[in-house]
């Protein structure tokens, strides 16, 4: 008989443990050891989502540290810089935040730009995890929400008010490395209407350690990258002045559902624990104020949303995962949403007969701007199949989400915690040992 060489469950869940301890730092976990040697925003959150099995304590640890270094306008920043540490770029000294905003804090180095706001989620998880356990870890639990809930409240207040400042229900970026999805295709028009000026000199780092470059963004791409890097340091990370000054501006729908779930969650928390009346009735109204931004972008036929490009005001309609926000967060009208739910499940999604697995990729594969095994323009990403089985358990859909949990642990019993996968042969790719990968995997598993 051949050798199977994928791990039994327990085998993986012993790995994805191992990998974590590894990339521990003491206090913050790193998203992958080699590609990106710092904590990053939505990363942490799952990292934090996958500790809680393991340990609740530890848990609480990565979302304190990420919370330590939150701006005092309440943006949570998307970088979180490891002291001492070099082998990313840009730098600390590249965004130069505190020497340019009193809103950075001074005793962390962090980025300047936001990720998408999924830490309420990690909550719920790690309460649902100290619920199972003794006193003292429940207590644990307990005053981290006592200690944390006003910066919570804080970081959501500040996307509401600073990121949607016309009331939209549609959360605005101002980078594509907000999105988490850097290079989608979802953003190819708008950084196609960003002209850069000079850039200061700067070398890639990323590119030394995947040296394959099909499967990275290109130094065109880069360029651009670092340009609006520019016109934001220009701005002083001024939220106002943002709103205005940036080349680059979209409303991102898949964001902004995950906004949703975020404060209706976050809002649900608040009602069991007790928290300030205020706090919850602002957070259930940011809840449907968002949801409703999100099934306005909605195709009356598909149900499939859209992103906005408030600079060009024009719709952006490609073929990616995003077209699926409001799942996430529910609100579509029935018809459309049994529509969508069967774009996602046929040929042009998960149905399409060459997937090695029927997982969601982050672009269509008849789209034509599918690329295997480019970053954010193809390949399958298990944190995103993490975040969709997680939400449609929650819709009610067991079914759906076990498959989606099933075909993702199928992916994932390679062992290699690989970032992201080409969905037709399930080559892992990009950075192995991805933290958030063996979190999904702790999860599922826990
Ligand atoms: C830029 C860490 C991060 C993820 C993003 C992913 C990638 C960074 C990069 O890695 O982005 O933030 O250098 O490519 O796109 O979603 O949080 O894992």
């Amino acid at each position: 008989m051949p050798h199977d060489p994928s791990f039994a469950p327990t085998q993986l869940a012993a790995r994805a443990a191992y990998l974590l301890r590894g990339n521990d730092l003491g206090v913050m976990t790193t998203a992958a050891p080699l590609l990106y040697p710092h904590m990053w925003s939505w990363d942490a959150a799952f990292v934090a989502i996958g500790l809680a099995p393991l340990s609740v304590e530890r848990a609480v640890v990565e979302l304190d540290t990420l919370l330590s270094a939150q701006w005092r306008n309440g943006m949570i920043p998307h970088i979180v810089f490891a002291n001492g540490v070099d082998g990313y770029f840009p730098g600390p000294a590249r965004w130069a935040c505190s020497a340019l905003t009193t809103d950075a804090p001074r005793s962390r180095h962090t980025s300047g730009i936001t990720q998408p706001p999924v830490h309420a989620i990690a909550v719920q998880r790690i309460l649902d995890r100290a619920r199972t356990r003794g006193r003292s870890t429940r207590a644990v639990a307990e005053a981290f929400l006592d200690r944390r809930w006003s910066d919570l409240v804080r970081w959501h207040r500040w996307l509401a008010e600073s990121r949607d400042p016309n009331g939209h229900g549609r959360v605005t970026m101002y980078h594509g490395w907000e999105s988490g999805m850097d290079n989608s295709p979802r953003w190819d028009s708008a950084y196609a209407n960003v002209i850069p000026g000079v850039v200061p000199e700067y070398q890639r780092e990323d590119n030394k350690i995947n040296t394959d470059a099909s499967q990275r963004p290109s130094d065109m791409e880069y360029d651009r990258y670092l340009w609006l890097l520019e016109e934001m340091k220009a701005a002083r990370y001024d939220d106002e002045l943002l709103s205005k000054a940036m080349s680059f501006a979209v409303e991102d729908v898949f964001v902004s559902a995950i906004f949703s779930v975020a404060c209706q969650v976050l809002a649900e928390i608040g009602e069991d624990h007790k928290r300030p009346r205020a706090d919850v009735k602002d957070l259930y109204a940011w809840a449907d104020r968002f949801r409703s931004g999100v099934i306005a972008t909605t195709d009356e036929r598909t149900g499939a949303a859209k992103d906005y490009d408030l600079r060009a005001e024009k719709w952006i309609t490609t073929e990616t995962a995003a077209q699926f926000a409001p799942l996430l967060c529910g609100g579509l009208p029935h018809e459309r949403e049994r529509a969508l739910l069967r774009l996602l499940e046929g040929p042009r999604f998960c149905g399409h007969p060459d997937l090695a697995y029927a997982l969601i990729p982050s672009t269509s594969p008849v789209s034509r701007d599918f690329r295997p095994r480019e970053y954010w323009r193809g390949p399958v990403w298990p944190v995103m199949t993490w975040l969709f089985s997680w939400c449609f358990a929650r819709r009610g859909w067991a079914e759906r989400s076990s498959t989606l949990r099933r075909e993702g642990l199928r992916q994932a019993s390679d062992g290699t915690f690989a970032e992201y996968y080409e969905p037709f042969t399930g080559e892992p790719l990009g950075s192995m040992q991805q933290s958030w990968t063996a979190a999904a995997v702790l999860d599922w598993l826990g």
